[in-house]
């Protein structure tokens, strides 16, 4: 790892402060280096707050060495005026001479001008260190801006014979039945606080009557989605609680949305997914987990609309039921989390 890369990885870490937090906003870090000594570190940490060069720069305690100082961003410096002024501005009235970025900013209101301005002012300006993991990191924001869809995850738990849930016994409290253990359900909460938006189809919401929210760990709840075609879905159900945002997407509208659930009519004669995906997209959803059920997990597959899967095996054998999804089981990691098996899949395509 040369000395670029070293310090873009710093970036990467104090980036990663703001996940789940910074939404639409990408997670960026940056810090000022000067003789071979970090003088200078921050985050974006929210939306509408400054930028990461902005509290790197402010906690420069001798501002005259910014002169003669490298600027690492794993983000190009912005060139607009957002809710905040541009921090390339920032970088020229400072006179910062180097500036090292990890990658181009995707949002065509920067998408390269940041580094142009710079250049123009007379920085020294190097771009493209350890791109892929810059990439990587802000893979919501990029997916949203160059695939103009928010960054889909789907999400599921099989039992060890492939089967989502037993054969359909009464399951009249409407209550989920458990395949996995305490600590990956806990897993799954936080997973809940670092995507904006959860999704799940009606048949899921009748059998297992979901809160759909962040119980187990401290953060966002995700705005709900629910396909309900035939308006099916009670009206007691959880999801309709108003207890957090949510858009039930229906062929027709007979209940009245209200300020946190809205019903949305979509063409159920023609593909949904583009139309769903097209509204998250109006709603600024970067990235959203769908959590089932198997007709809805396999649209998303058989559409190739999606970027990682997440399995869980249980240790548990159901001998028949509701089979999983079928997914290519190729370019995916293992690890176990107790007696539960976590199958991770990144879909390259
Ligand atoms: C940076 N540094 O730390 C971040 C950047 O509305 P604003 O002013 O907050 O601008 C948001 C846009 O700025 C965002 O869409 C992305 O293109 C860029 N984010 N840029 O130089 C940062 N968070
Ligand atoms: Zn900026």
């Amino acid at each position: 790892m040369n000395i670029h890369e070293k310090y873009i990885k710093r970036c990467i870490e104090l980036a990663q402060n703001g996940l789940g937090t910074t939404y639409p906003n990408p997670m960026v870090g940056s810090v000022i280096v000067y003789e071979g000594k970090i003088i200078g570190e921050g985050w974006h940490k929210k939306a509408g707050e400054p930028h990461a060069e902005v509290n790197a720069v402010k906690s420069v305690k001798d501002k005259s060495l910014l002169k003669k100082a490298t600027i690492y961003v794993s983000l190009e410096p912005c060139s607009h005026f957002g809710k905040t002024p541009p921090c390339c501005d920032l970088i020229i009235a400072n006179e910062i001479p180097n500036v090292v970025v990890g990658t181009v900013d995707p949002n065509e209101k920067v998408a390269g001008k940041g580094i142009l301005k710079l250049i123009e002012a007379g920085a020294n300006v190097t771009v493209g260190v350890l791109e892929e993991e810059c990439n990587e990191l802000n893979k919501r924001f990029f997916t949203f801006h160059q695939k103009k869809r928010p960054y889909i995850i789907l999400k599921w738990a099989e039992s060890q014979d492939g089967f989502l849930s037993p054969e359909k016994v009464s399951n009249q409290d409407r209550k989920p039945i458990w395949i996995t253990n305490q600590y990956s359900r806990q897993l799954v909460h936080k997973w809940r606080t670092e995507e904006q938006a959860i999704l799940v189809g009606t048949q899921t919401v009748i059998d297992d009557n979901p809160k759909l929210n962040a119980r187990d760990w401290s953060g966002n709840n995700p705005v709900r989605v629910i396909i309900d075609r035939n308006n099916r879905i009670e009206n007691n159900s959880f999801v309709l609680d108003d207890s957090a945002k949510t858009i039930v997407f229906v062929n027709e509208n007979i209940k009245s949305s209200t300020e946190n659930t809205q019903f949305k009519i979509i063409d159920f004669n023609k593909n949904i997914m583009p139309q769903i995906l097209e509204v998250l997209y109006q709603n600024q959803i970067q990235s959203i987990i769908i959590e089932g059920g198997r007709q809805t997990l396999q649209s998303f597959i058989d559409e190739n609309l999606w970027d990682e899967a997440r399995v869980f095996v249980g240790k548990s054998s159901f001998l028949n039921g509701k089979k999983a999804p079928i997914i290519s089981r190729k370019n995916s990691i293992k690890t176990n989390i107790l007696s539960d098996e976590l199958i991770q899949i990144k879909n390259h395509d």
